[in-house]
């Protein structure tokens, strides 16, 4: 039977969510800016440990809050399927405060209402100042212990 995972991916605006996405997708990487002005689906089949799982990977725009309640949810179409997915991945850029101040309030947020939540952590290649390639390919960083 092929099990299906749904991924939400949050954060504020030019952080790289797309940019993940793009690259776990299709292993490619653009240096062009275009922001997610609406939620989208991306429908991928990954091979885990000899099963086929079908994955739901959800880009957001940024959103103002993580929606309280299933009213909430559906009356903004961007938030459609928040409350529903199983794992988030929350990304910010390690040179922008405001961006970490985002993702924890959206996390406090998702774990006031779900009673649970995951945060990943990311490097942004521009916020070394030397022996990294600005335009390169995005870095992943292990998440944080603890
Ligand atoms: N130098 C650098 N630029 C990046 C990185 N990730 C994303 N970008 C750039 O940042 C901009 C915004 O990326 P995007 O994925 O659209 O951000 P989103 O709004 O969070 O989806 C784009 O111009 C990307 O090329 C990175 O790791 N390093
Ligand atoms: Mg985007």
């Amino acid at each position: 039977m092929v099990s299906t995972y749904r991924v939400a991916v949050l954060g504020a605006r030019g952080v790289g969510k797309s940019a993940i996405v793009r690259q776990f997708l299709y292993n490619e990487f653009s240096e062009v800016c275009v922001p997610t002005t609406t939620r989208r689906l991306y429908l991928p089949a990954v091979v885990m440990n000899g099963h086929v799982h079908d994955l739901q990977i959800l880009d957001f725009p940024p959103i103002s809050a993580f929606p309280v309640n299933t009213l909430q949810e559906w009356a903004d179409a961007c938030c459609r399927g928040l409350r529903s997915v199983h794992a988030y991945i929350l990304v910010y850029d390690i040179c922008c405060f405001d961006s970490f101040e985002y993702v924890k309030t959206i996390r406090q947020q998702i774990l006031e209402t779900r009673g649970w939540g995951c945060t990943w952590n990311r490097a942004h290649a521009s916020a070394e100042p030397s022996g990294c390639e600005t335009g390169s390919a995005p870095k992943f960083l292990p998440p944080p212990a603890g």
